[in-house]
């Protein structure tokens, strides 16, 4: 079965039972999951079972948009390479591949039926409080793993070259600063946010930081990336957390996953109508940047190379990496609100003027973020949100 052809279910029983070398007798079902905007997604099991495998297959266009924007199917080579990488030095917070198949673009998962999909989960007002914590040790474990506190010169350039995913992250750039920043037909702008985009679209100073965390985002390979770290990326159960979906990965600047997050938390944040609910939202926020400070002042402080290991410098690092990370969350939030891909927590709320009110909050306060990112630190994070709250 090594010809690619787009799975049906039955074409994803067979390389389940073929991967998985569960033999011809056992009788297993299986049906399309997928509610993503890339890729096709399978559940398949033995009847009656509720857990069993998850089947990721690349479709050769974007499945959102079409065939209309072809896409590379090797994605599903670099997101299983990418997750194998990741679940070396974090194997606890990264989902499990089991099989992978370059030709079929398809790759074989653990299945995780018993958690939830933490963008889901704070929808229905539930508080994960580990996950923040969690999060912040994966990412300090991935990132300090594959930087230069861990690889050597050659280590770490042929990581960057075995992990190069230049139309993925092409599609990044233009996602996150280039389209939101410009009437691009690609944008969804509300009609009640149009002069709010247009405001931004206007604003120069504003495109001269972006045009600076772009520029990062291209030329900045400091570590490898998950590259597209929303809390729909992150499955959460009780005291545990997998991360997956890591078809965006390569290698930029560490800023970028956690300001990714950042934003996610705080696009939440907006949707939110009680203060208790937003104060739990940037608490979140101030725990997982506490946590990954933490874990990546330990594992970097572990580093061979004797150039990198002066305290000082770690801290340096960090405090650049936090800045970037407030500008890329900026980002993430603009272009969640006028770009292509919008997130649930904002679009499903159904009070229309609650919903232009978030919006226009999440403008703002991304706005903010870029501008003043040099001059915000965690603890002021609350005061900054809550002045720019609807
Ligand atoms: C056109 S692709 C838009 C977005 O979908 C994915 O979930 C990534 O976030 C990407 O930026
Ligand atoms: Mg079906
Ligand atoms: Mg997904
Ligand atoms: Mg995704």
């Amino acid at each position: 079965m090594s010809q690619y052809r787009i799975f049906n279910d039955e074409d994803a029983i067979a390389y389940v039972r073929q991967a998985a070398e569960l033999g011809p007798n056992m009788v297993l079902q299986g049906e399309e999951i997928g509610d993503g905007n890339l890729n096709q997604v399978f559940k398949v099991c033995q009847p009656g079972s509720a857990k069993g495998f998850i089947v990721k297959q690349a479709l050769p266009y974007i499945r959102c948009i079409g065939e209309t924007w072809p896409l590379t199917r090797d994605r599903a080579r670099i997101e299983a390479e990418i997750l194998l990488y990741h679940g070396q030095y974090s194997p606890e917070y990264t989902v499990a591949v089991l099989h992978h198949d370059a030709a079929l673009s398809a790759i074989l998962l653990e299945d995780l039926t018993d958690y939830q999909v933490w963008r889901q989960a704070l929808l229905n007002g539930q508080h994960f409080a580990d996950a923040p914590v969690q999060l912040g040790t994966y990412l300090a474990q991935v990132h300090v793993h594959s930087s230069d506190f861990k690889l050597d010169y050659q280590g770490q350039r042929a990581a960057q070259l075995q992990f190069a995913n230049p139309e993925l992250m092409a599609i990044s750039e233009a996602v996150y600063f280039v389209d939101p920043f410009c009437d691009h037909e690609r944008n969804n702008v509300a009609p009640d946010i149009r002069s709010n985009a247009e405001q931004l679209w206007a604003d120069s100073a504003l495109k001269v930081r972006v045009a600076r965390l772009k520029h990062d985002f291209r030329c900045n390979g400091q570590a490898l990336l998950h590259g597209d770290l929303h809390t729909g990326s992150v499955m959460v159960a009780a005291g545990q957390l997998k991360v997956i979906d890591a078809e965006f990965g390569g290698y930029g600047p560490m800023g970028f996953d956690v300001g990714v997050m950042i934003a996610n938390l705080l696009l939440n944040f907006c949707s939110q109508s009680t203060v208790p609910q937003q104060l739990l939202r940037i608490k979140d926020v101030q725990v997982l940047w506490r946590s990954y400070k933490t874990q990546f002042f330990q594992y970097a402080s572990q580093t061979a190379d004797a150039a990198l290991t002066e305290p000082e410098y770690i801290g340096a690092l960090l405090r650049q990496v936090w800045q970037d990370a407030l500008g890329y969350a900026g980002c993430e939030m603009i272009r969640r609100t006028i770009g292509v891909a919008h997130v649930a927590d904002i679009d499903n709320m159904t009070d229309p003027n609650q919903k232009t009110a978030s919006q226009r909050q999440a403008l703002a306060l991304g706005r903010i973020l870029i501008m003043n990112a040099d001059k915000i630190d965690d603890a002021q994070l609350e005061h900054t949100a809550l002045k720019h709250s609807a």
